[in-house]
């Protein structure tokens, strides 16, 4: 396993933590940035997300890939060794049906999983090795843009990249755009990319999604002030917060709140500061974009992919989308510079 990640030094994942905090909390609208909700008790909550009923996300996208695996492995994985590479892997739940079809043919890769949290990686590792000792596993613990660089460095021949759940979803526009451009610049004509995302529907199936009558989404979006609470000495008092989700079917974006019910100061010790909320203010704390199938094809497009192929569920709720790299398609997508996978 290879980790990328800045928890070998812990105070500098706290130190990041405590800018990005302070950075959030000081703005007019108060944000806090989502991919903090992944610590151990945010990671077991999302896992818990997966298995409600209301979060139709997980099981869409499996039913995609069991009913499809057949095609999309003919139309990605080629007769030569390739790299699939799984951005979020997560446990790989569902990679690991593609992964039993491309054993099941005897095909010749190897799989490297990346994920931010180092014990879903060692698990992962340890299931896959168990479970299905024929393949090759390289984990990677890092962010994104951190193992794009790691891959860009050290692993050269034909690539496959997943970018699976939705996770293209919790970016702003501008970096989603930014981070298929930077994926694009480290693919090569003949490598493809399979994204999964949630495509616009009834508004109330997407809102009950998110906020689901067990609470554990609730609990999830709190957990952020917790974890601000033990890793920086802060004084959230949780339950003078609540889980505020709201969708907007014209943008397609299901934003989530945390929102003060009272007037009340939070002291946060590592800053030295107290931050003021006015009663009702809200914290802004995730974004969960909705696509249509010409936006991902045109998001695509913008740098230098092709859309080859589109899986969907039975109810059209969700797709995975198969981008391609085509041989006239081999140049710099616009706006991208050299040093833009080092940048971040
Ligand atoms: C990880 N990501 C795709 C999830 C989503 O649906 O946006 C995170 C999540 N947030 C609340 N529920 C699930």
């Amino acid at each position: 396993m290879i980790d990328l990640s800045l928890k070998k030094n812990g105070d500098n994942a706290t130190a990041a933590f405590a800018t990005d905090v302070n950075y959030g909390l000081s703005q007019d609208q108060k944000s806090l940035p989502s991919r903090y909700f992944y610590d151990g008790k945010g990671s077991r909550l999302f896992q818990k997300i997966m298995d409600l009923p209301e979060y139709y996300l997980t099981r869409s996208e499996y039913e995609v890939l069991t009913e499809n695996k057949e095609t999309i492995i003919e139309e990605f994985a080629g007769e030569g060794f390739f790299h699939l590479i799984d951005l979020g892997a997560g446990d790989a739940l569902k990679t690991k049906i593609l992964l039993q079809q491309l054993a099941d043919r005897h095909s010749a890769f190897n799989y490297i999983p990346v994920d931010i949290s180092v014990d879903a990686m060692q698990q992962l590792s340890n299931s896959l090795h168990t479970g299905m000792p024929e393949i090759s596993v390289q984990a990677i613990v890092g962010e994104y843009f951190q193992a794009l660089e790691w891959l860009q460095a050290n692993k050269t021949g034909r690539k496959v990249v997943l970018f699976l759940g939705s996770n293209i979803g919790n970016f702003k526009a501008d970096e989603s755009r930014d981070f298929l451009c930077s994926v694009r610049a480290y693919l090569q004509p003949g490598d493809k990319l399979l994204m999964g995302i949630d495509l616009h529907k009834d508004p109330d199936i997407i809102l009950r999604a998110y906020d689901d009558a067990a609470g554990v989404t609730a609990a999830f979006n709190l957990n952020l002030l917790r974890r601000i609470n033990r890793e920086l000495g802060g004084n959230f008092d949780l339950e003078q917060f609540r889980h505020y989700p709201l969708y907007n079917p014209q943008d397609g974006v299901m934003r989530s709140y945390l929102v003060s019910k009272k007037e009340q100061e939070v002291y946060i010790r590592d800053l030295r500061k107290s931050f003021h909320f006015a009663a009702w203010e809200a914290i802004h704390t995730e974004n969960s974009h909705k696509y249509t199938l010409p936006q991902v094809k045109e998001l695509g497009m913008a740098c230098g992919f092709t859309l080859q192929s589109v899986f969907q569920d039975n109810n059209h709720r969700f797709a995975d989308v198969l981008f391609s790299v085509e041989e006239d398609d081999n140049r710099k997508p616009e706006g991208i510079s050299d040093d833009r996978l080092i940048k971040d």
